[in-house]
């Protein structure tokens, strides 16, 4: 386990510190919320840099639904970090 990662989740201060900068280079209209478009942008730019296929449409739709928990259609600040606290839960 990570020791940073772990300092991370266990600290809200950090969490959120870590979320907002993660969320605000997804959020590239700064909007305060994240669209499909978005999503998928990022994820993209992401499977790149990490040397993997990149996703599909299919790929986008389902972690967008995954992250939009209210059904609104966009992804907003605290859908976001229920994520990022899973994903870092899972990386741990
Ligand atoms: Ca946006």
């Amino acid at each position: 386990m990570s020791s940073s990662l772990q300092s991370i989740l266990s600290d809200e201060a950090k969490f959120d510190k870590a979320s907002r900068t993660v969320f605000d280079s997804v959020d590239s209209d700064r909007s305060g919320r994240i669209d499909k478009r978005e999503l998928g942008n990022a994820l993209i730019t992401f499977s790149k840099e990490a040397g993997i296929s990149p996703p599909s449409q299919v790929d986008i739709d389902k972690s967008f639904t995954q992250l939009d928990l209210d059904r609104s259609g966009d992804i907003d600040y605290n859908e976001f970090k229920v994520y990022m606290r899973r994903l870092l839960e899972k990386m741990k």
